[in-house]
């Protein structure tokens, strides 16, 4: 078998467009759905949502026959946490709270075979690998793995220069919603302050000839920050299409119904 190409990573690479989605629901048969919706790359997240690599990789699972490519968002920085993610087929790992070089090195690090990293060998246990039936996976391995930093702090913004210079750093991407909560507007991702940080950064981050990415939800602002330079754009979340979705339709079916109310 051949070893699986990093779409993702070559688009990031070629500054193409690509529109994503996280996804938090934790459940391989919603991912189908998800998957087979028109998106460029999927997010599963683990950093706030209930998931772990037990569940991860049935989400993986569910995805692979369609054309979204798949990325995770750890919980942490831990080298055995993205071993794990790696082994069971992850390619790109989303990795939250990024604050300074020598955090990106490490991670560059965990994500590779010796000798440029401390990646565990094991290829006959992992998924990634197809259980050995990649013909020289663990060679191939570190040219296909992705890390994607993301900058949602302060100090993240004060070391993004020495963080963008670390080799192995594929891109960085902004968390608004964490950004926001430290420079001091907690809830308001969209306070000027916080924008013109982000216009800022997305600008510094392309300038370093390294892929921009940003979450974000309104559609006016998505475009202005691709105009900005950002390539690779979440729009939004499952939990949220979800439960928009249901509340909206709760309502328009009590409108018209006089009396009935959600607790009768
Ligand atoms: C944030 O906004 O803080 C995120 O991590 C997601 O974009
Ligand atoms: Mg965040």
């Amino acid at each position: 078998m051949d070893m699986p190409r990093n779409h993702f990573k070559r688009r990031l690479h070629e500054k193409r467009l690509q529109v994503g989605l996280f996804v938090g629901l934790a459940s391989h048969y919603s991912m189908e759905i998800l998957a087979s919706a028109g998106f460029d790359w999927l997010v599963i997240d683990a950093e706030h949502s209930p998931n772990n690599p037990a569940s991860v990789l049935p989400q993986l699972q569910a995805a692979a026959p369609y054309p979204p490519q798949l990325l995770v968002r750890p919980m942490n920085h831990d080298p055995a946490l993205i071993k794990q993610y790696l082994d069971i087929g992850a390619q790109t790992l989303l990795v939250p709270m990024v604050d300074d070089a020598a955090q990106a090195a490490a991670l560059v690090r965990a994500l590779r075979y010796p000798p440029q990293g401390i990646r565990g060998v094991a290829s006959s246990m992992a998924r990634a690998a197809c259980w050995n039936g990649v013909e020289g996976y663990v060679r191939q391995a570190n040219d296909q793995v992705c890390l994607v930093v993301q900058i949602e702090t302060r100090q993240g913004l004060e070391n993004l220069d020495a963080i963008l210079a670390v080799e192995g750093v594929d891109a960085a991407f902004i968390g608004p919603a964490d950004l926001a909560a430290s420079l001091g507007h907690l809830g308001d991702s969209g306070h000027p302050r916080v924008r013109e940080a982000i216009e800022d950064a997305i600008r510094r981050i392309v300038a370093s000839g390294k892929a921009a990415g940003v979450f974000v939800t309104d559609p006016d602002l998505a475009r202005h920050y691709r105009d900005c330079g950002a390539s690779f754009i979440a729009v939004g979340g499952d939990t949220t299409l979800l439960r928009n979705a249901a509340v909206k339709l709760a309502a328009a079916f009590r409108d018209g119904e006089p009396g009935v109310t959600a607790s009768s």
